[in-house]
């Protein structure tokens, strides 16, 4: 208890100092502030040994959320701060509010790499991230006339956790070069060492180029590189401009890797005894090719020993199947922004047409686009699938080939999350019910949860009912904030059943509209809920990608005509958050009861927020695919909700190509009624015919994501999982089964595995 106090003291003194008078004379920021300069000088100061070889996980994202609160929860200084605060008149939670959320990420590989940075500290491993410093992320999400509109998403402000080091190199493009300057980000890990992000940037980026909008000159790379996270792809200019960026964070990465590796003794021919580097999806796979030429026009190595070299340090991570997002670039692109690399991949390239004769494996395509996932697997040592179905998927159907060639090549790493910030920092409440329950051995080790799996606790009245009041508590929670933040009000009282990702056809949020489309019509004759039901939606989508737009229209549209129908709206509401981020997460998913889990199956490689849903408690309502395959192992039949066609049957469906949308609408009475809704005079008075028609053509005719043969039993198995739901404590004890078994997707096992088996890191 002394101690205790001690250090508070100390702290508190440490506290007054970095704010520059005393605390209850503070602003919140002030305090914000304040916190800010005490954290980085304590993480600076848990900074351990380098260690001879080093992991660089290099990504075009880190969805790294707000920071304050996580840096003090691993740090352990948390409660010490909160209670220091309460005593001079300061309420913690008010000054989080003062930190704008980082816009450096935009979905799951983003928030994964986050996830990432924060085991790789807590296990103690020596490994930095590297990315680009963005300076309006991807978009600030709005919505006017039930459609979504972008806006610049700032978030660069003094004081920042950014701290600008003296670190710049120069980067040469054809006809000019940049000169970048690096900027790092500490990285505390729970208990642990502290890593860095570092982030490039160049001063010569103009911040008033963007105009209407998020629209700039695409062409003028001096003054746009690293204004947006993927900037719009839709024209040359900005496919270009992708090239720009991702050879900026790679040659950047290249010289800094290579610079630590010499300063620590490396002589270049043993470099992967120095560095180990993870390729997070293709976006950084030019460090391959820009590597090699570094280390061939700059330290004297022969071709083939920096290939070899080089093999033997990258591995990389494929984290879809989808054709759009595996990335293929016209030569000419290359030809016209770097040059230099083009030899390089054509000796790459040449060595591959010598060995196979399969033109699928070539890197430079017989169509002269550059395969960039094909030189990672021929030129890395690992190439990893992110769920135990997505890894198979990869080795049987979309990279056979190259499992052929490389069998020892492939290998799965099932994702995780961080418990630190999707428990402990996001959940409070439930982080205390299951320490009364198990203690906290948890906090350290996730496997520790599976306590909870216990008659002990499953057969427990009191128990169960105290769960259901932790989830109550937390839905209150979610509807004052939503009130504040948004001013929408939800009835806390009501079934929550939130679908909240990235916007894509292949997550199928249109299934989840349809269903909500059939429930008010069905309210509307007459049938309605036990309890009444709140539907929630939080995505963005990508400016460019026309039919996603329109089915947030669909969705914005369907939340007003329900809003506006009192025979409808005490029982059914639709809610479409704006600006779906982190920190809107982090309140949705401890208020959540039915996670939305519903991807095409075979589609969604793994999946995130499905596991940090059930983290905190909610069961999942899903397809049979990525990782909810895994988290259906683990809860069992009984304690999750699973629906639709196998991937086995939807991959076999397109290899047929015989699939024909119009069949199922024509022989389901339901569906063809919720589709042709769509289009109906209802929607048309609130909503754009040009929108709700075009979407209506595109399920009718094409309906690439087979949205409509899974419709029937979906909506069967969701009125079973809101039935069940009435059955309080038997849901309660769904809960809890998910809860024990979360454990298994903790981030800390997935970096243990990485670790294990490609980084092979001291700890
Ligand atoms: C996402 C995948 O879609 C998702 O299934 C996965 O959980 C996540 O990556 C992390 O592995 N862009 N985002 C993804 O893949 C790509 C490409």
């Amino acid at each position: 208890m002394t101690n205790h106090l001690n250090a508070k003291t100390k702290l508190e003194q440490k506290l007054t100092t970095a704010c520059g008078k005393p605390l209850a004379q503070c602003s919140c920021h002030e305090i914000y502030a304040g916190l800010l300069s005490l954290v980085q000088d304590l993480a600076g100061e848990r900074q351990s040994p380098a260690g001879k070889k080093k992991l660089y996980y290099i990504s075009a994202e880190f969805l790294i959320g707000k920071l304050l609160s996580n840096n003090l929860i691993n740090l352990g200084i948390y409660d010490q701060v909160r209670e220091i605060l309460a005593g001079s008149g300061h309420n913690l939670s008010a000054v989080e509010e003062m930190e704008p959320e980082p816009s450096l990420g935009n979905g799951g590989l983003g928030r994964l790499a986050a996830c990432f940075l924060d085991s790789i500290a807590t296990l103690g491993l020596n490994g930095d991230g590297v990315g680009l410093n963005y300076h309006f992320g991807l978009f600030k999400q709005l919505f006017a006339d039930n459609k979504q509109e972008e806006e610049p998403n700032p978030w660069l402000e003094t004081p920042s956790w950014l701290t600008k080091t003296d670190k710049t190199y120069t980067i040469s493009y054809k006809g000019f070069t940049l000169t970048s300057r690096m900027y790092d980000i500490a990285v505390t890990g729970y208990n642990n060492r502290t890593n860095k992000l570092h982030l490039f940037d160049v001063e010569t980026v103009d911040e008033t180029v963007v105009e209407d909008g998020i629209s700039f000159d695409k062409t003028d790379i001096q003054k746009n590189l690293t204004l947006f996270l993927y900037p719009d792809d839709s024209d040359r200019a900005g496919r270009v401009l992708r090239i720009y960026q991702q050879y900026f964070m790679v040659a950047n990465a290249a010289r800094l890797i290579l610079e630590e590796a010499a300063a620590k003794g490396c002589n270049y021919y043993d470099l992967p005894d120095y560095a180990v580097i993870q390729i997070n999806d293709t976006h950084p796979t030019m460090v391959i090719p820009e590597l090699i030429r570094l280390l061939t026009s700059e330290h004297g190595l022969e071709m083939d020993d920096a290939i070899d070299v080089v093999r033997r340090t990258c591995a990389y991570t494929n984290h879809t199947i989808l054709a759009e997002a595996l990335e293929t670039w016209p030569m000419d692109f290359f030809k016209e922004t770097v040059p230099q690399l083009i030899p390089i991949m054509e000796i790459l390239d040449d060595k591959v047409r010598r060995r196979c004769e399969d033109p699928s494996v070539y890197i430079i395509g017989n169509d002269d686009r550059v395969h960039m996932a094909h030189i990672d697997i021929h030129y890395g040592f690992s190439v990893n699938g992110v769920a135990a179905l997505h890894t198979e998927i990869l080795k049987e159907t979309e990279l056979n080939h190259f499992y052929k060639l490389y069998p020892e090549k492939f290998n799965n790493k099932t994702n995780g999350i961080t418990f630190r910030r999707w428990l402990l920092h996001s959940n409070p409440r439930l982080t205390d019910y299951i320490e009364n329950l198990i203690g906290d051995g948890f906090k350290e080790n996730a496997d520790c949860l599976k306590a909870l799996n216990d008659s002990r606790f499953l057969k427990n009245i009191k128990v169960l009912h105290g769960l259901l009041a932790v989830k109550d508590a937390c839905k209150q929670d979610l509807a004052i904030y939503l009130k504040e933040t948004q001013g929408i009000e939800i009835d806390a009282s009501s079934i929550f059943d939130i679908q909240v990702k990235r916007l894509h056809e292949y997550k199928r949020q249109q299934l989840n509209a349809l269903y909500l489309i059939r429930k008010y019509q069905e309210i509307k004759a007459g049938h309605r809920p036990t309890t009444s039901i709140t539907a929630i939606f939080g995505a963005k989508a990508a400016p460019a990608y026309t039919i996603a737009k329109d089915i947030i229209h669909l969705i914005l549209c369907l939340q007003q005509i329900i809003d506006s129908d009192p025979e409808v709206s005490p029982y059914l509401k639709v809610v479409m958050v704006s600006n779906y981020n982190v920190t809107l997460a982090e309140k949705l998913i401890p208020a959540c009861d039915i996670s939305e889990q519903i991807s095409l199956a075979s589609k969604e490689a793994s999946g995130t927020g499905n596991m940090k849903f059930m983290l905190n408690g909610a069961v999942t309502l899903g397809t049979d695919d990525g990782a909810n395959v895994e988290i259906h192992e683990l809860v069992g039949d009984e304690n999750i909700y699973v629906f639709g066609d196998s991937s086995e049957t939807v991959i076999q469906r397109y290899k047929d190509g015989d699939y024909c949308a119009r069949d199922y609408y024509e022989k389901d009475e339901n569906l063809k009624n919720a589709v042709d809704f769509i289009v109906s005079e209802e929607m048309q008075e609130v909503g754009d015919p040009e929108n709700l028609e075009r979407l209506y053509n595109e399920l009718l005719t094409k309906d690439w994501f087979m949205t409509f043969p899974d419709f029937e039993d979906y909506c069967r198995t969701k009125e079973q999982a809101l039935a069940d739901y009435e059955n309080r404590t038997g849901w309660a004890r769904k809960m809890l089964v998910n809860i024990s078994q979360a454990g298994y997707f903790s981030s800390d096992r997935t970096i243990g595995e990485y670790n294990r088996d490609i980084w092979k890191l001291e700890s």
